[in-house]
């Protein structure tokens, strides 16, 4: 579903922030929700996250000015912010990552809608995505990602890549001496998933595998089934960057995985009982 653009909009769907017409009452749901997933972070996402908040001068304070994050973000990694009144054609979306501008949705979330809602908003895109561009190797993989997007577009193969900035971007964990971290944007901006993807015994954790995350289905309404786990971002850069095209090639015509699927090719860091959603199933019947 993409928003329409509402009047103002420009080409690109890219609008105004407006700083000053934000609320007390909006300002107040930044630090409500900054404060908490700060909070729960500690420990738990990868520590260059919490580092680029600093960084980037982001704190419970307030809603932070784009143009201020781009003048912290651009000497870095050559990112800018941009703000857009939401979801975006996925073209346009493609075309703003793969020129280094990462699209920002302008309204934040209700009171009402705290804890779960089903489009990014301004906390999920700031909070979640932006602190990572920081690093220049993940700042890369974005920019390839995007590029690989428009060709995959014309090849009619953007499901794979859909389906690779799920299991990555948003639901990402990473290996690290410490044990496994959160780095991906829907976990790190999200109460529950960031507990809940580490902790519980339910989801399965798997290594990273290109073709394996491109034919795997994965869910929008829920909590994952699986995580994928990497061990660098150098690996997601260095196989985003090659030619897809083979690949997708080859996918092309075998069904996808169920998103709960454990496969004897996996390498499995934790095989989940899937307790959780077979409740869930138990309970929808
Ligand atoms: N638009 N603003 C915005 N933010 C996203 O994360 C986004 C989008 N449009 C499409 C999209 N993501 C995904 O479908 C990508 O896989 C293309
Ligand atoms: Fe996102």
């Amino acid at each position: 579903m993409v928003a329409t653009a509402p009047p103002g909009t420009r080409p690109d769907y890219t609008i105004d922030q407006d700083w000053d017409a934000y609320t007390p009452e909006e300002h107040a749901i930044w630090r409500t929700l900054f404060r908490r997933q700060e909070e729960i972070l500690q420990g738990r996402a990868v520590p260059e996250l919490v580092e680029a908040m600093r960084a980037l001068e982001m704190t419970a304070e307030g809603i932070p000015r784009f143009e201020r994050l781009t003048e912290m973000l651009m000497p870095v990694t050559g990112w800018t912010i941009v703000a857009v009144p939401g979801l975006v054609p996925g073209e346009i979306f493609f075309e703003h990552l793969a020129n280094r501008r990462f699209p920002v949705t302008r309204w934040i979330r209700t009171p009402e809608q705290m804890d779960y809602l089903e489009e990014p908003d301004l906390f999920h895109d700031l909070f979640g995505h932006v602190p990572l561009l920081m690093n220049p190797v993940f700042a890369d993989y974005m920019a390839a990602y995007g590029a690989a997007g428009l060709k995959a577009k014309d090849l009619g193969f953007l499901d794979y890549l859909g389906r690779l900035y799920w299991y990555t971007v948003e639901f990402g964990l990473i290996d690290t001496p410490d044990g496994l971290r959160i780095y991906g944007a829907g976990i790190a901006s999200s109460k529950g998933e960031s507990i809940w993807c580490l902790e519980d015994p339910s989801p399965n954790r798997i290594g990273f595998d290109l073709r394996r995350v491109m034919n795997t289905h994965y869910r929008i309404d829920d909590y994952q089934e699986t995580y994928f786990v990497i061990d660098s971002y150098d690996r997601l850069f260095a196989e985003t960057t090659q030619d897809l095209t083979p690949l997708y090639r080859q996918l092309a015509g075998r069904p996808p995985y169920e998103p709960g699927a454990v496969l004897p090719t996996d390498r499995v860091y934790h095989r989940g009982t899937g307790a959780y959603h077979a409740a869930k199933r138990r309970a929808a019947e």
